[in-house]
């Protein structure tokens, strides 16, 4: 029996904004795989030098795309990483780029440990969407919608918004 055409989807967003936690709940839900592309770079070693500044290795963008590519082309990934013009664009039939009010996400990355510049940097990041910025230009603006990641009721709320994209996706693709 062939598989049902089923779409890739990309969660974006500053760190801290609550890409995994809506990535894996998805993946549950929908039956789609879940990818995390930082877990995937330490597991696969895909570095390509060290960041003296953020004291972090630098990922391999070309070999993180040809790990991911052939999974891909087959369609149903859920993506999780807080850049996204490193893939190619034909990858993803939408993009979601999570939100965050400034205080919360100072509150979630502080509880990760994070301060000093690295904490700054996060912050002035989502207050600057850069993400966002950077989604809007690697991908049609169409399939880019930003979502409110504030309380568990937004979780919800985008879960079930997703979910339901993703069934009329397979609806109208099979
Ligand atoms: P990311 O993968 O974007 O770095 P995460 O999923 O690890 O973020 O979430 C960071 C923290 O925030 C984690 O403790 C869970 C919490 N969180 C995520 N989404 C949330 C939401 N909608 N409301 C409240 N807390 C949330």
């Amino acid at each position: 029996m062939r598989m049902a055409k089923r779409p890739n989807i990309l969660l974006t967003g500053t760190p801290g904004v609550g890409k995994t936690t809506i990535g894996k709940e998805l993946a549950k839900r929908s039956g789609l795989t879940y990818v995390n592309v930082g877990d995937l770079a330490q597991e696969g070693q895909l570095y390509d030098g060290f960041d003296e500044e953020y004291q972090c290795p630098i990922l391999d963008e070309d070999r993180v795309v040809d790990e991911l590519e052939e999974m891909m082309g087959e369609g149903g990934v859920i993506v999780d990483y807080h850049g996204c013009d490193l893939f190619p664009e034909r990858w993803f039939h939408i993009v979601f780029v999570l939100r965050t009010d400034n205080t919360q996400l100072y509150e979630r990355l502080e509880s990760r440990g994070y301060a000093g510049k690295k904490l700054q940097d996060n912050i002035q990041c989502e207050i600057f969407q850069t993400i966002y910025e950077e989604a809007m230009e690697a991908y049609r603006p169409e399939i880019v919608h930003q979502l409110p990641s504030n309380t568990p009721e937004d979780l919800e709320q985008n879960l079930e918004q997703i979910g339901q994209w993703t069934e009329q996706w397979i609806k109208d693709h099979n």
